[in-house]
């Protein structure tokens, strides 16, 4: 039997630990300035969202009012997002550990074989509005599908190269194997691990191969050299959060950041929708080559960039066919991915084509195209109490003023728009390449060591508590 005191100093470990939310702002604060100092134009591009978020702000009541509602408003200059490209079942399967002690979840299968990329990805990040508003950091976290390279003396190479590395810290995986029996971290125990999983996020200026497998690496795919040549799976872009896409890409360049040909994604609306995103180019960063006879190669590699997103309001299946429908008709024709040449009649077509489109909130909540939160008004109070209300009247309450809407920020990523910032930072020829095959989400499962959790539903679920705090509340 335990005593009282044994109980007692249990509880109090366990008082001590540090939430998940300050670990993964922790960890997001020390990677972005670590990214900073490795990508300085990092750091020019987020005084320029910062300067174009503060002018939205303070010219557009109606923006920070919904804001303010949804909670957003407290993460806006925190907001980022990340991405990694890992190499071997292992990395994938740890990296979720890693992450769940940043309370950061895979949400989601992206398979961006179709569109010539051979991996296939999750994204890592919270599943509470609270705790996304506390720190929304995430990390689009994609897999090299082997199975996808032809070459099978290559592929050989490479699956002994990757066998050889070991892109955790050995203290890293001490305070994971901690986090996991303990259930939580200490202050002290969640910033050594917090530095301890920086490293594995770190830009390594020495190759782990030779020259001439690097040529060979890059010969399959611009990719695979970006994956397998290194020691870990440097962070290869952060991507801060604006209110306003066009003004900064208009802004980019006044400030030297060569931003990328066109936007990612939807057009302007007055009703942002999902995801717009743009980049600025690759950079080319001097690699040493190992060399077996000491005379060491020098070269270069381009994999690290910066990027941009606007979010807009999440939208549902019906939504999201249209947007693929509306998207996949403007790109077929003009065939295929636009390009510096077609970038304006590109984005002239898109605008007419998502004139189909609706684009109010009214109707996209009426038509069932976007995801709300759902929130009871002053009015609600005065409601008559003759009968219960349930799900199917909430149109009707809507209507008559007792409850209000705002949409529910998309919190993912678009498989479309991925393919394209991969593209714009890969040679012309990798971005035409085509990969046979289908996706293959139960082996990315598999790797994972436990299912993803579904976009759609996340979506569907948030929605309907917050439905359902209005009916209690209404009720009541
Ligand atoms: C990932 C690209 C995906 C996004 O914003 O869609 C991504 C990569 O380049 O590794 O970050
Ligand atoms: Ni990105």
């Amino acid at each position: 039997m335990l005593s009282d005191n044994v109980i007692e100093q249990f509880n109090d470990t366990k008082t001590d630990f540090v939430s998940s939310e300050y670990i993964r702002s922790r960890f997001s604060t020390v990677m972005s300035g670590m990214y900073k100092n490795e990508v300085p134009l990092y750091g020019e591009l987020l005084d320029l969202v910062n300067d174009v978020n503060d002018k939205v702000l303070s010219e557009s009541e109606e923006i920070k009012e919904q804001l303010v509602s949804t909670g957003e408003n407290t993460r806006l200059n925190m907001e980022r997002h990340g991405a990694i490209r890992l190499g071997k079942p292992y990395e994938l399967y740890t990296m979720r550990r890693l992450f769940k002690v940043m309370g950061m979840f895979p949400v989601g299968y992206y398979d961006l074989a179709t569109a010539g990329v051979p991996v296939h990805a999750t994204a890592f990040r919270a599943i509470e509005n609270t705790t996304l508003n506390q720190a929304p950091f995430r990390v689009f976290t994609s897999l090299l599908r082997l199975d996808l390279i032809d070459d099978e003396k290559l592929r050989d190479s490479i699956e002994s190269i990757l066998d050889n590395r070991q892109i955790f810290t050995q203290k890293a995986l001490e305070l994971i194997d901690k986090y996991e029996s303990e259930g939580g971290l200490n202050k002290e125990d969640a910033e050594i691990f917090v530095q301890e999983a920086l490293e594995t996020f770190r830009w390594h200026d020495t190759a782990t191969v030779d020259y001439e497998m690097y040529e060979a690496l890059l010969g399959q795919h611009r990719l695979i050299a970006d994956v397998v040549a290194f020691k870990g799976p440097h962070i290869n872009h952060l991507t801060p959060r604006t209110l306003d896409i066009d003004e900064v890409q208009t802004n980019m360049e006044a400030r030297n950041i060569p931003p990328k040909d066109n936007i990612e994604g939807p057009p302007p609306r007055k009703c942002p929708i999902l995801l717009r995103q743009t980049s600025f180019k690759a950079l080319t960063e001097k690699v040493t080559f190992k060399n077996d006879s000491g005379n060491s190669k020098k070269g270069n590699h381009k994999a690290r960039f910066g990027e941009i997103e606007q979010r807009g309001a999440a939208v549902t299946q019906k939504g999201l066919d249209l947007y693929n429908e509306l998207l996949g008709k403007t790109r077929k024709a003009i065939g295929g991915s636009p390009t510096a040449e077609n970038a304006s009649e590109y984005n002239q077509l898109l605008k007419e084509n998502f004139k189909d489109f609706p684009d109010t909130y009214e109707e996209l909540q009426s038509k069932g195209l976007a995801y709300f939160h759902y929130f009871t008004t002053e009015k609600a109070k005065t409601i008559s109490k003759s009968k219960t209300y349930t799900k199917s009247d909430i149109n009707q309450l809507l209507k008559d003023g007792y409850l209000t809407i705002e949409p529910m920020v998309y919190e993912d990523f678009l498989p479309v728009s991925a393919a394209g910032i991969f593209a714009s930072n890969l040679g012309t020829e990798d971005a035409k390449r085509e990969y046979e095959g289908t996706s293959n989400q139960s082996l990315f499962e598999k790797d994972l060591g436990e299912p993803v959790y579904k976009l759609m539903s996340w979506y569907e679920d948030k929605q309907e508590e917050t439905i359902q705090k209005c009916l209690a509340e209404i009720n009541n």
